[in-house]
C-alpha cells in the first residue's frame, strides 16, 4: 500500500506524482472503514481527500500552515500527518480527536470545531510571522457554509486590508450540514457555473467581430481590456472588491489541477482566494447521494451505508424530537410563534417545522450572533421566536443576549440543545458553560427539564412567558418516561419537591434529577434521609423552598452537568448567603474547572461522577465527614468543658 510508505508529509511529497490519485483511493477506504465503526463526519472529510493531498505535496507541511475551519473534514489530513496508526482510535475515549488538535501533532495549527474562525487565525499568524520576520505560508481552509458566517466576513475584511499573501480555499460543496442557504451560497452557485461571464464574452466577441472595419480592432482592445471587464462581471468579484485574487473554480478532485494552481498561488504576494469545487462524500455512493445524513454518523455498515440498528427501545424519544413536536403543537394553536435555526435543522429538530410553516421558519445558516439580534427583530414586532441552537453554539453570540435580548426583556425562547456533555466531538461541543453565561443577565429566565416529558412544558412555558427566557436540555435520549398529552405551564421559579428528608437535601437542576433520584433512594436504603428538590428553574430560583429545605437538613447538595464555576451550585450558594444560612454545610457536584475530554455521555458521566454511582458517592461521604466534624466539635467542646 502506497500509505504504508507515508509516515509524515515529507514522505508524501517523495511519491511520484502518478501515484497521488491512487493513494485518495487508499485514504478514503481507510476513512470510510474506521468511520462505519468509530462513527464521526464523514461526508465531509471524503469530500477534501485530494484538496488534502494536494495541499500537503504543494506546500512545504508542517513549516506551511494549513488552518482548517470546523475542522471536521481533517481525516485525510491526519492520516498523512504521522496519524495513521491512531486512526482506528478516531474520537474513542483516550484516542485521536475528530478536530485538529495542537497537542495531537505539529501539523495542526490551530484547535477548532466551531465553525468560521479559519481565516482570522491564519491572517493572524501570517502577521506574527511577519513581526517575526519568518519565512511560511498560511493556508485557510472554509467551507461554503462556514465562510457565510460575520466572523468570516470579518477577516476577509481585514486580509484584503492587510494585503499579506494569505491564501483561503474555499472548499465550495453547495452544503452546509444540509443544503446551504443564503444569498452567498446562490452567488457562489453563480460563479460555479461561470455561464453567465462565458456567454457575455461569446456574445461581446461576436458582436464586435460583426462591425465592419472597427469591428476587429475594437475586439483587439476588448481582448486587451478583458482583466479590467473580468473586475466588472466576472465570478470573484465580490473577493476582488475585498482584495483578494480570486481564482477558480477549479475541480477540487483534479490532483493536477490543483497542484498547478497551488505552484502559481505559491508566489503570490498578495491575499488569494482559490476557489474549489467538491462533492461532498466523494468516493462513496451512499455519502454522495444522502451528504446530510453521513455529515456526522454513528457507525454504520461500510457496504450499505446502514446504521446499525439503535440500542434504545423506539418508544424512548429524544430530547431533540420532542422538541420538534412540541413546536408544531404550540405553533398550531399561535400563530405568533416562529422558528430560527443557525444551519441545524434537523440537529435541533426544527425540520418538520420548517416543512409545515416554510413562512415562520428561518434558517439563518451559520451565523448565530445574526440569528439572536434577527429574532429580536421579529420580537419587537410582536411575535415570539424561538431560536434553537445548541448551547455551545449559543457561546458567540452572548452580547446579542445581552444588548439586544436582555436588555430590551423581548419574548424570544434559546431552545439550547446539546446542553451538558456532548460525548465525541469533545471540549469544542461540550456545552457546559450556558448556565454561566445566562444566569447573570438580567430579565433572563433560565430552565432544564429533568426528563423529556417535562421539556415540553418547559417549552410551553418559555414561549407564553412574556420576556427572554432559556430551555437547556442535553444530548441524546430522554429517561423512557410516560409523556402527557397535555402540554402544562409551569410556575415560573417554582421548584418541585420530589423527596422530603431530614439528613441533606439534594438539589438538582435536569437531567441530573433521575440519577438524583436513584441516589437518593439508595442513601435511604442506608438509613440517610435525603430530601431530593428538581429545581427546573435555575433563575429565578425558588428561593423558599430552597431555604426551607436547607434549614431542616443543615446540609445542601447541588447537582448539575455543568461547569461548576458560576453555575447552579453557584446560584443556590448565592442564595443560601442572601438567605443568611452561612452555616449550612454544603457540597457541590459538576463539571471541574477544565475542558473536558471527548468519549461516550456514559464514560464521562461516570468519570466525572455525574451519574447516580458518583452522585451517591458523593453524597455518602459528604455527609460522612460532616458528620466526623460534627463529632469533632463535640469532643473538643467536652475536653473544654472538662
Ligand atoms: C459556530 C458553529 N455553528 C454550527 C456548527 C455545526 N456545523 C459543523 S460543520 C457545519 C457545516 C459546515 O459547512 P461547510 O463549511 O460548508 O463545510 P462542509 O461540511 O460542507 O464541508 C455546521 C453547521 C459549528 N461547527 N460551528
Amino acid at each position: 500500500m502506497l500509505l504504508d510508505k507515508i509516515n509524515n508529509t515529507k514522505d508524501l511529497r517523495e511519491l511520484p506524482k502518478e501515484e497521488l490519485s491512487a493513494l485518495a483511493e487508499e485514504i478514503r477506504q481507510e476513512i470510510i472503514d474506521v468511520v462505519s465503526k468509530t462513527g464521526g463526519h464523514l461526508a465531509a472529510s471524503l469530500g477534501v481527500v485530494e484538496l488534502t493531498i494536494a495541499l500537503h505535496y504543494a506546500f512545504d507541511t508542517p513549516k506551511d500552515r494549513i488552518v482548517w475551519d470546523v475542522g471536521h473534514q481533517s481525516y485525510a489530513h491526519k492520516i498523512l500527518t504521522g496519524r495513521r496508526a491512531q486512526f482506528s482510535t478516531l474520537r474513542q475515549h483516550g484516542g485521536i480527536s475528530g478536530f485538529p488538535k495542537r497537542d495531537e501533532s505539529p501539523c495542526d495549527h490551530f484547535d477548532v470545531g466551531h465553525a468560521s474562525t479559519s481565516i482570522s487565525a491564519a491572517l493572524g499568524m501570517i502577521s506574527a510571522r511577519d513581526i517575526k520576520g519568518e519565512d511560511y505560508r498560511v493556508i485557510a481552509v472554509i467551507g461554503d457554509g462556514s465562510i457565510s458566517a460575520g466572523l468570516a466576513f470579518e477577516g476577509l475584511n481585514q486580509a484584503g486590508d492587510l494585503k499579506k499573501n494569505l491564501i483561503v480555499v474555499l472548499n465550495d460543496n453547495e452544503m452546509s450540514i444540509s443544503p446551504n442557504v443564503g444569498a452567498l451560497s446562490s452567488y457562489l452557485s453563480r460563479l460555479m457555473s461561470r455561464q453567465f461571464y462565458t456567454k457575455l464574452r461569446i456574445e461581446t466577441k461576436n458582436f464586435l467581430q460583426g462591425i465592419p472595419r472597427v469591428g476587429e480592432s475594437m475586439f483587439n482592445f476588448a481582448k486587451k481590456a478583458e482583466e479590467s471587464l473580468k473586475g466588472l462581471v466576472t465570478p470573484g468579484i465580490l473577493f476582488e472588491e475585498l482584495g483578494f485574487q480570486y481564482v477558480g473554480p477549479i475541480n477540487g478532485h483534479n490532483i493536477d489541477h490543483l497542484l498547478e494552481t497551488f505552484k502559481n498561488l505559491k508566489n503570490l504576494t498578495w491575499p488569494a482566494l482559490l476557489h474549489v469545487v467538491t462533492k461532498k462524500g466523494k468516493g462513496c455512493e451512499f455519502a454522495e447521494c444522502n451528504p446530510s445524513q453521513y455529515h456526522g454518523t454513528p457507525p454504520f455498515d461500510p457496504e450499505t451505508g446502514n446504521v446499525a440498528a439503535q440500542k434504545r427501545s423506539q418508544s424512548i424519544f429524544s430530547y431533540t424530537e420532542v422538541f420538534g413536536e412540541t413546536m408544531l403543537k404550540l405553533a398550531e394553536d399561535n400563530d405568533n410563534i416562529v422558528a430560527i435555526s443557525a444551519a441545524m435543522s434537523e440537529g435541533t429538530g426544527l425540520d418538520k417545522f420548517a416543512e409545515k410553516y416554510p413562512d415562520r421558519f428561518f434558517d439563518v445558516g451559520i451565523a448565530e450572533p445574526h440569528g439572536i439580534t434577527f429574532a429580536c427583530g421579529l420580537a419587537v414586532e410582536g411575535l415570539h421566536p424561538v431560536a434553537a441552537i445548541y448551547s455551545t453554539f449559543t457561546q458567540r453570540a452572548y452580547d446579542q443576549v445581552v444588548h439586544d435580548l436582555c436588555l430590551q426583556n423581548l419574548p424570544v425562547t434559546l431552545a439550547l440543545d446539546r446542553a451538558g456533555l456532548v460525548g465525541e466531538d469533545g471540549p469544542t461541543h461540550h456545552g457546559v458553560f450556558d448556565i454561566a453565561y445566562l444566569r447573570h443577565v438580567p430579565n433572563m429566565v433560565v430552565m432544564a427539564p429533568r426528563d423529556e416529558n417535562e421539556l415540553q412544558h418547559m417549552i410551553k412555558t418559555a414561549v407564553e412567558h412574556q420576556g427572554p427566557s432559556a430551555v437547556r436540555y442535553p444530548r441524546g435520549t430522554g429517561f423512557g418516561v410516560p409523556m402527557d398529552q397535555e402540554l402544562k405551564s409551569l410556575e415560573i421559579g417554582k421548584a418541585e419537591l420530589l423527596l422530603d428528608g431530614s439528613d441533606v437535601a439534594i438539589i438538582a437542576i435536569g437531567n441530573m434529577v433521575h440519577p438524583s433520584l436513584d441516589a437518593a433512594k439508595r442513601l435511604a436504603r442506608e438509613g440517610i434521609s435525603a430530601a431530593l428538590v428538581n429545581a427546573r428553574f435555575v433563575k429565578p430560583l425558588d428561593k423558599e423552598l430552597i431555604l426551607r429545605i436547607a434549614r431542616k437538613t443543615g446540609r445542601v447538595v447541588t447537582v448539575e452537568e455543568h461547569a461548576l464555576l458560576g453555575g447552579f451550585g453557584s446560584a443556590v450558594l448565592e442564595c443560601l448567603d442572601a438567605g443568611k444560612m452561612s452555616g449550612i454545610k454544603t457540597l457541590r457536584i459538576g463539571i471541574p474547572d477544565t475542558f473536558i475530554e471527548h468519549g461516550p455521555q456514559k464514560v464521562l458521566r461516570r468519570k466525572y461522577g455525574l451519574d447516580a454511582d458518583g452522585i451517591y458517592a458523593s453524597v455518602k461521604e459528604f455527609i460522612e465527614r460532616s458528620r466526623l466534624k460534627v463529632v469533632a466539635s463535640l469532643a473538643s467542646i467536652r475536653v473544654k468543658d472538662a
